[in-house]
């Protein structure tokens, strides 16, 4: 076998990674609310020998011979997360955040079966029973909405629209809620008409792992997340549960969903695991929390309007309806200046997903840098900037940039 440096075996891939090494390190302003660094002992798991190997089924009941060490590290995983989470069962081995979706509703319904979750304009996710996805397709669907006075979940309308709809299955959790997801209120609503809760909690789940958010357990009986986003791992996705639940949930990610678990992923999600697992990492999420509140702070001193007039989590929703701006022109215009966000619809929003009336900002990747509440200060009057009085930023946000550096200057290579 002819081993060679990337570099020479593919020059364009190569010239590829550098240019993202570049812009990831450089030239963007990371606002995206799912999106974060990992440091590079994850990096070194994910590009580790561990991808060659096929390891279908769990630790000690492997299809394949040769899994001893895959063994140890899918362990490691494993009782890690149900560490962090206080559960009784992990599944680690769903390779994204929608197969760790599809292999729960299938552990817990049939096809066909009534399910009510939040709608996408809500702040749920396509995961979550919308038509162009397979949860829309496969499942009878139905939709708590939120109050739009408050921007919030009452339980009054999902004890209702629970009634009205009868599931078999209620879903929380959300990609675009800025407030305390409330576990306990959703369990109050499913214990009245007795069914099962499933939270997924992938946008908070460092939050939650940091106990700097409320505990989705005892109150679920499955919880999903992706792994990659505010608990800053590997990519991928993960099933957590009750032990009543842990062969079901097994079965159905495999063999039901997924062949051959990603190994390198697997090692890589132990690693972010650990490090989630040190007090830094709850120094890291609390400062998440606090960077959102004073990023939200300093918007509303700007005179945006936001969804539900603040934050609890890492994310704020700006709705530009009061602006002479969409979602898509503002992401845009931000792009422009160098940072990175994405439009997103708010509640009762008038424009189609394409174009949208409001941005979504989250603080994970900037707390990643180190940033904090005086750097949040100057980026929400940077944002009032650009897109209330269309200034040109781009020399402030460069600055910000090189203050905080990502990878540059670390002594570990990947
Ligand atoms: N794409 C993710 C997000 O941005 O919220 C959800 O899958």
């Amino acid at each position: 076998m002819e081993h060679e440096d990337i570099s020479k075996a593919d020059p364009e891939v190569h010239d590829a990674l550098e240019k993202e090494a570049e812009r990831q390190e450089s030239e963007a302003l990371e606002m995206i609310a799912s999106e974060n660094f990992v440091p590079r002992q994850v990096l070194q798991a994910q590009g580790s020998l561990m991808t060659n190997k096929y390891a279908e089924g769990l630790p000690g009941k492997r299809y394949y011979a040769g899994c001893e060490h895959h063994d140890t590290v899918e362990n490691l995983a494993r009782q890690r997360a149900c560490d962090l989470f206080g559960a009784d069962h992990a599944n680690v081995q769903p390779h994204s955040g929608s197969t760790a979706n599809f292999a729960a509703y299938f552990a817990l319904l049939d096809q066909g079966d009534r399910v009510l979750g939040p709608s996408l304009d809500d702040g749920g996710h396509l995961t979550h029973g919308h038509p162009v996805n397979f949860s829309g397709e496969l499942f009878d669907f139905d939709f708590y909405t939120l109050d739009s006075e408050t921007g919030k979940f009452r339980r009054e309308d999902v004890l209702k629209a629970a009634r009205e709809h009868d599931p078999e299955l209620i879903v929380t959790g959300f990609s675009a809620y800025p407030r305390e997801f409330d576990f306990e209120m959703f369990a109050e609503v499913a214990d009245e008409v007795d069914t099962y809760l499933m939270a997924d909690v992938a946008h908070i789940s460092g939050l939650v792992a940091a106990d700097v958010h409320q505990q989705p357990f005892p109150h679920c009986d499955v919880v999903t997340t992706t792994t990659h986003k505010s608990i800053r791992g590997a990519r991928g996705g993960m099933i957590l549960c009750q032990d009543e639940h842990a062969d079901t949930i097994d079965k159905s990610v495999f063999p039901f969903a997924q062949g051959g678990p990603l190994m390198h992923q697997v090692a890589a999600k132990a690693v972010s695991f650990k490090e989630a697992q040190k007090p830094r990492f709850e120094d890291y999420a609390r400062q998440i929390r606090r960077n959102a509140e004073v990023l939200a702070e300093g918007l509303r001193g700007q005179g945006f309007d936001l969804v539900s007039g603040g934050t609890d989590t890492h994310l704020v929703l700006v709705d530009l309806r009061d602006t002479d701006l969409t979602g898509k022109q503002a992401e845009r215009r931000l792009e422009e200046n160098g940072v990175v966000s994405n439009k997103n619809a708010v509640p009762d929003d008038p424009e189609p997903p394409q174009v949208t009336s409001g941005i979504r900002l989250g603080t994970p990747a900037l707390t990643t840098r180190g940033m904090g509440e005086a750097e949040m200060r100057e980026i929400a009057d940077l944002i009032g900037d650009v897109l209330l009085r269309d200034e040109d930023r781009s020399d402030a946000v460069e600055q910000l940039l090189q203050e905080f550096p990502l990878y540059r200057n670390s002594e570990v290579d990947y």
